[in-house]
């Protein structure tokens, strides 16, 4: 008899998706793939942490005598060992480094692409057990094949991205990625080490009926902010009740929400941080290309997130993400204070 399968993996996928294209070469399903396998790492590291008791906590000595690592510092070290070993990736830059690595082997000097992340964010959850997450962002460099990558390759606006993901580590772990082709979700199945497709097509609502920001910080926030998140409140507006405040401190998972249910995520420039807390390379990009390929919007304010031309690899932006229609109004909020 022959089995009947309905899984299909993130591999069959991304297969599928390039025999779309003649020119492809499957190089960034080959990329995918290796970030699919070091956020299972990671992923197996992170369900420990609440054994840190018991196993030793990071940063001090475990029973063997080996040094226990911080988990933020464990996924960037394995998502830097597993590019550099694959043959399609030029470099990467991390949120926890200060500088870009260009891999330096004849390989990876002919590969086209570089990869950005942050490793782990929201890493201040972990002691809560919340969840956290993963986020790329996958370019085509701009440098000349057969030489090393340079800073300009990953100094690119969001508009240039190929392709963007994050992985929550949550009740489930989810890997969610985006191509211009649209965006799908995938749940790691730990009985098979797959992940597989599980949200075809997600496609964020135009509304919600959510707000997501840190409203402690609300007495440094500028005017127009300040009225959007009275609107918010306000029981008197069309739908007849305020908006539900959602917040949990971990972006993957704010957003992970906002992009299945609707709703609004923001993380604004205040009083003390005019440019916000969030990069706009390894966190606000990402993120916003996905948002918009599944049909939301991201915008800093005043204009959209991804046709800013960054100026630095570690610079931060406001942000204003998820369902179009509330984005467009905190922007006329802001351009009306
Ligand atoms: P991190 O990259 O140091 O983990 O910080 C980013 C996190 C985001 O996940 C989250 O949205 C934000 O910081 C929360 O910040 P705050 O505690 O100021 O509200
Ligand atoms: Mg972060």
């Amino acid at each position: 008899m022959k089995p009947q399968r309905k899984l299909m993996t993130l591999d069959e996928f991304t297969i599928q998706e390039t025999r779309k294209f003649k020119q492809a070469t499957g190089e960034l399903s080959s990329i995918l793939r290796d970030i699919g396998l070091a956020c299972k790492m990671i992923n197996k590291q992170v369900n420990k942490a609440g054994l840190v008791d018991i196993l030793g906590k990071h940063g001090a000595t475990n029973v063997q005598g080996e040094e226990q690592m911080k988990l933020d510092i464990y996924a960037d070290t394995i998502l830097i060992d597993v590019l550099k070993s694959s043959t399609d990736c030029a470099g990467v830059a991390s949120e926890e480094n200060d500088d870009f690595i260009a891999f330096d082997d004849p390989y990876s000097k002919n590969s086209k692409y570089v990869v950005l992340f942050d490793p782990l964010d929201g890493s201040s959850n972990i002691d809560v057990n919340a969840s956290i997450g993963t986020i790329f962002a996958i370019y085509k460099r701009v440098s000349k094949l057969g030489e090393a990558c340079v800073e300009a390759d990953f100094m690119q606006s969001g508009k240039n991205l190929m392709a963007s993901g994050y992985v929550i580590y949550g009740s489930s772990t989810m890997m969610v990625y985006a191509t211009k082709l649209g965006v799908n979700g995938f749940t790691l199945e730990p009985s098979i080490g797959e992940w597989c497709l599980s949200h075809p097509n997600l496609k964020c609502p135009e509304d919600g009926k959510i707000y997501s920001i840190n409203q402690g910080n609300s007495a440094k926030y500028d005017g127009g902010i300040k009225a959007f998140m009275d609107y918010c409140m306000d029981t008197n507006k069309e739908e007849g009740r305020p908006y539900s405040l959602r917040y949990i401190g971990s972006m993957v998972a704010d957003l992970h929400r906002t992009l299945i249910k609707g709703g609004i995520f923001m993380y604004p420039a205040d009083s003390k941080s005019p440019n916000g807390k969030l990069r706009l390379l390894y966190e606000c990009n990402p993120m916003s290309f996905i948002v918009e390929m599944a049909g939301g919007f991201a915008s800093d304010g005043m204009q959209r997130i991804l046709t800013i031309e960054p100026n630095a690899l570690h610079q931060r932006v406001p942000i204003f993400i998820g369902s179009k229609n509330m984005v467009k109004k905190v922007e006329a909020y802001i351009a009306n204070a």
